[in-house]
């Protein structure tokens, strides 16, 4: 595997200038500096530019989202834990398309246009097709599913996604016998996606599941959230969820699928090759090498809570790792069948 080094991704120069001018105005919180320097220089770009996940954001006490009366719309998932209200779900994104500034994704990407979109499908299959994204709904159906999203920075948020799993697409799709991972990629148009221009990052988003992983039930590829359709920031038209992985793997907005043999080098292994790996299950017991994963801030919660396994999915799907070394950061060590 090519590994890239940050000094290559961000030259010293880039982020001297970005520091002084952070001072410049005035934003350079003690958090930002930590994050920044940590982030930039020695190590690679992070996923959380601008605060350190234990420090709340912009220093500011988030407001608690109250229980939820009976007679509201928000579900709960099999843990017992309320849905994250869809104004939040809606405002608070990571889509480095737009940008990194997770409260500028909304505003930014609201004359995205998802329609007409077309979902290629191809690689090692016998059936390769390229569906119009309106068909999917059609040929796959669509269910509620009550998942938990762990990103990688340390928030949560429980979602109410609607969508289909990914295996009936595959299905359709018949992978040949070579075909080990499944590679996603997100649309790369600099006319509508502003933040492709930085170079600080290789465009376009990727990521990638072992084949076993992609055709789990658990796995969906979802096209909404509370009962419509996705909004432009949460990945619309379609995009992939995996709830036991961090949720960088989620990716967003797909225009292709690809069955491949390869394990495919995702964005942010380009990005972070020391921090960010191709399996990134979420996993308590592995600290990321700049902060602790085991516990997480609940979006609208002010205590932390515990991580859980597989973000509390163990049950279903600790069973496709068994051989591999967890405690490995970023579990890239491969023993066993694969
Ligand atoms: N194409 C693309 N997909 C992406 C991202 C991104 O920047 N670009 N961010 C990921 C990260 S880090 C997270 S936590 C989730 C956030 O999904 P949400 O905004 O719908 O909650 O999307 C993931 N999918
Ligand atoms: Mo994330």
């Amino acid at each position: 595997m090519q590994k890239i080094k940050s000094s290559e991704i961000t030259p010293e120069s880039r982020y001297l200038d970005r520091r002084s001018l952070l001072k410049a105005v005035g934003i350079f919180s003690a958090s930002a500096l930590l994050a920044a320097c940590r982030g930039t220089k020695a190590e690679a770009p992070t996923a959380e530019p601008a605060y350190a996940p234990w420090v709340p954001i912009s220093g500011v006490t988030p407001t608690p989202i109250p229980t939820p009366k009976a007679g509201t719309n928000r579900p709960t998932d099999e843990l017992g834990d309320w849905a994250t209200p869809v104004d939040v779900i809606e405002n608070y994104n990571n889509f480095y398309e737009f940008s990194p500034d997770k409260r500028a994704v909304a505003r930014l990407s609201q004359d995205f246009v998802t329609d007409p979109w077309s979902l290629q499908v191809g690689g090692l299959v016998h059936n390769p097709k390229t569906y119009g994204v309106e068909d999917l709904v059609k040929l796959f159906g669509e269910e509620e599913r009550v998942y938990r999203l762990r990103c990688v920075e340390g928030w949560s948020m429980v979602i109410p996604w609607l969508g289909f799993p990914l295996h009936k697409l595959l299905a359709d799709a018949e992978p040949k016998s070579e075909a080990a991972f499944v590679r996603f990629e997100t649309l790369s148009d600099p006319a509508q996606l502003p933040n492709i221009s930085s170079k600080l990052y290789e465009w376009p988003y990727v990521e990638g599941l072992r084949i076993d992983e992609a055709m789990h039930d658990l796995t969906l590829l979802s096209t909404g959230l509370y009962g419509k359709q996705l909004a432009p920031q949460n990945g619309a038209p379609i995009r992939l969820v995996v709830p036991w992985k961090y949720g960088f793997k989620s990716i967003k907005s797909i225009v292709r699928i690809d069955l491949v043999a390869e394990m495919p080098i995702s964005f942010w292994m380009k990005a972070g090759p020391k921090e960010y790996g191709f399996y990134s299950n979420v996993n308590p017991e592995v600290a990321h090498p700049r902060w602790t994963q085991s516990n997480e801030r609940r979006i609208g919660e002010l205590e932390r809570r515990a991580t859980l396994a597989f973000n509390g999915y163990a049950e279903q799907v600790a069973h496709m790792y068994i051989g591999m070394n967890l405690s490995e950061p970023n579990e890239r060590a491969e023993i066993g069948t694969w």
